[in-house]
């Protein structure tokens, strides 16, 4: 059995580009946990866990030495400090993609034409690596911040930073190149806490519901009552209707048809329900999906 006095700890960014989806996650999971952390610990009222807020770049070590049991921080950090940590899972935010950018005027054309050139970064780890596995070399000049503008100041000749929409580059006079991983928010986990029981216990509780509050995301239900005979046509129109849940109702010849289907295509696919002799049609949100 668990030991009931154990409480897990939970390294997130304490500020940033991840810090509130970090908490609208955890709190997704039902986690009574404060929007306005303001010490480095913060308690959760509902279940027995803590949250360190740090700086994204500290969370993998702290979780590596064991000081937070888990925590949430890019991939890119993740990869770029290398160390040992378990990757539990995606968390689908944060996404962006590391990526050697030129300035749109210089011409180069392939990732082959960069060999010997300077090259600006916050991730010198991740770009090493990844110019050695092509056989590679170039000068890597380590920045730790305002990477776009190191070309515009010859202290390089292209830049390899984290880009999501592409404007950043873009309004800098660059172009992307090369990709060199794509990256979103994940679950780490300190592999010692992975081996103890109670422990794992908590971190099993907590990935059941992350990964219940994920499924959910993006996803409604869906309940109509149609004629018994239209639900393959009902069918034919949301692929996910495919294995619907059908119900006879009162009326004879009707039936309640419940399924989930992206909250993207209801819009679109609501009058070709009805169409096909859907009435009394109710989208409603889905909290989690537990498989
Ligand atoms: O204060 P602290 O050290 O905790 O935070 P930070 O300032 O180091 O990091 P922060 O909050 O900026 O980013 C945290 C994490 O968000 C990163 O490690 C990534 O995992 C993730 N992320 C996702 C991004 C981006 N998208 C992103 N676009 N991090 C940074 N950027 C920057 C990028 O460096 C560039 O300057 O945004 C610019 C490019 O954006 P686009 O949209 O113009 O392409
Ligand atoms: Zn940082």
């Amino acid at each position: 059995m668990p030991d009931s006095d154990t409480r897990l700890r939970i390294a997130v960014q304490k500020s940033g580009r991840l810090a509130d989806d970090t908490i609208q996650l955890l709190r997704s999971c039902g986690l009574d946990v404060d929007s306005q952390r303001r010490g480095l610990y913060t308690p959760c009222r509902n279940f027995p866990l803590d949250l360190l807020s740090l700086r994204d770049d500290d969370i993998p070590r702290y979780v590596h030495d064991g000081v937070a049991d888990i925590g949430i921080v890019g991939e890119n950090t993740v990869t770029e400090k290398g160390l040992p940590v378990a990757r539990l899972t995606g968390l689908g935010f944060g996404e962006c993609r590391l990526m050697i950018c030129v300035p749109i005027a210089s011409g180069i054309a392939s990732v082959d034409e960069l060999n010997g050139l300077r090259i600006a970064t916050m991730y010198p780890e991740s770009l090493g690596a990844f110019m050695a596995r092509l056989g590679l070399t170039c000068e890597i000049v380590r920045l730790s911040g305002a990477v776009e503008i190191a070309p515009m100041l010859d202290i390089a000749d292209a830049i390899c930073d984290l880009v999501s929409t592409g404007t950043t580059a873009r309004v800098h006079g660059l172009r992307p190149l090369a990709t060199v991983f794509s990256s979103q928010a994940v679950l780490i986990g300190n592999t010692d806490s992975q081996a103890d029981p109670s422990r794992r216990a908590l971190i099993r509780r907590l990935m059941i519901r992350i990964s219940g509050s994920l499924e959910a995301r993006g996803r409604r239900y869906l309940m109509m009552n149609a004629p018994a005979d239209s639900v393959a046509a009902l069918g034919d129109i949301i692929p996910s209707l495919k294995s619907p849940t059908v119900m006879p109702l009162a009326e004879s010849g009707m039936v309640a048809v419940h399924s989930v289907i992206g909250e993207d295509v209801f819009w679109d696919v609501m009058e070709a329900l009805k169409g096909a002799g859907a009435s009394d049609i109710v989208v409603v949100p889905i909290e989690a999906i537990i498989r």
